[in-house]
């Protein structure tokens, strides 16, 4: 649906037409099918880049690209692998909540036109990364947030469920024993997946999806569903993704530094090396007690990764290949 139709289905639903749309799939935009003798840079391949270690939304990500999908399709599929698995303590269902008990998630998605969707502080929907793409592809906005956005999924055909999961629910109820609040991300309080890929048009997509920080207060938005925060895509260029504790992102806008320093020539290493500097420099003693990670990819497919400490690792599928590494760091002491 073009968004010019938006309030014209708005209207009709709000009278009660059924809207059946599936929450699974979410090809609504018929993706660009330019030839592949479009790319004059011969030697890309399709590649996925994510943070921390999720081979199996890597995996996923890598097979929408080898049956010829877009990027933006990729991303999207990849980031749903994390967001239902409940192991994951950190993104989707299964998410650590706030300090009211409420899981409450934040996503964004941006494509190769530099078009940008997000949704923020939405609860009961697991697979908000889809509902920030129907932000962007059937509305006339770019975010949508609580309540609304999360009325609108229904709307959409999103199914409503029960986020907090038994685990979570018991690390929430130790946590209220002392309910010391020190927003350090730290080795329990990551996985937040930011992912980037390139299709074999070449062309570059990015998604992040997070419940956020664990125990936070309620309302409180990170860094992931913001853009140039978060994430940050131009085709032109590249795309880069943030981890880690989003305050501290949002006040360098690290991934739209990223993305702009590699337009200045910079390789996406050197532009992620150079964002960590920056948010250590501006917060003067604190990064010692956070963590913030980067990982970036240009044009031509190569990549960057750079975190304050050590423990930050990322995911590449490339060339048949799925690996982790480790990322370098800043913080040698
Ligand atoms: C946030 N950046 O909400 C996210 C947290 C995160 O792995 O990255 N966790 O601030």
């Amino acid at each position: 649906m073009k968004r010019r139709n938006f309030l014209q289905k708005a209207s009709l639903t709000s009278l009660g037409v059924m809207v059946s749309v599936s929450a699974t799939s979410c090809k609504t935009k018929k993706e660009d099918t330019k030839p592949l003798s479009y790319l004059n840079n011969k030697g890309i391949k399709p590649i996925v880049i994510a943070t921390w270690n999720v081979p199996n939304a890597t995996a996923k990500a890598w097979q929408v690209l080898q049956n010829g999908g877009s990027a933006l399709d990729a991303v999207e599929q990849g980031c749903r692998i994390e967001e239902e698995d409940t192991s994951n303590s950190s993104v989707g269902k299964g998410g650590l909540p706030d300090r009211d008990g409420n899981v409450t998630l934040d996503a964004c998605i941006m494509d190769k036109d530099g078009n940008y969707g997000a949704v923020m502080n939405v609860q009961n929907i697991t697979h908000v990364i889809s509902l920030a793409r129907r932000v962007m592809e059937e509305t006339p906005h770019v975010i949508l947030a609580g309540k609304g956005a999360e009325k609108f999924g229904y709307e959409q055909g999103f199914t409503k469920e029960n986020l907090l999961t038994e685990s979570s629910k018991k690390a929430w109820d130790k946590w209220k024993e002392t309910s010391q609040y020190n927003p350090i991300i730290n080795i329990e309080n990551h996985d937040t997946i930011g992912m980037l890929a390139i299709d074999s048009r070449g062309d570059i997509s990015g998604a992040c999806t997070t419940s956020g920080l664990a125990y936070k207060m309620a309302g409180r938005i990170g860094d992931s569903p913001i853009i140039g925060s978060g994430l940050f895509i131009d085709n032109e260029v590249g795309g880069a993704t943030a981890t880690g504790m989003g305050e501290e992102v949002l006040k360098t806008v690290g991934s739209f530094l990223i993305v702009e320093l590699m337009r200045q020539g910079k390789t996406p290493q050197e532009a992620c090396e150079e964002a960590v500097r920056r948010v250590v420099k501006k917060s003067g003693d604190r990064f010692k007690d956070f963590q913030v990670g980067f990982i970036a990819i240009n044009k031509e497919g190569e990549t960057g990764a750079f975190c304050i400490h050590e423990w930050f690792t990322y995911t590449v599928y490339k060339q048949g290949e799925n690996k982790n590494y480790k990322s370098s760091y800043y913080n040698k002491a």
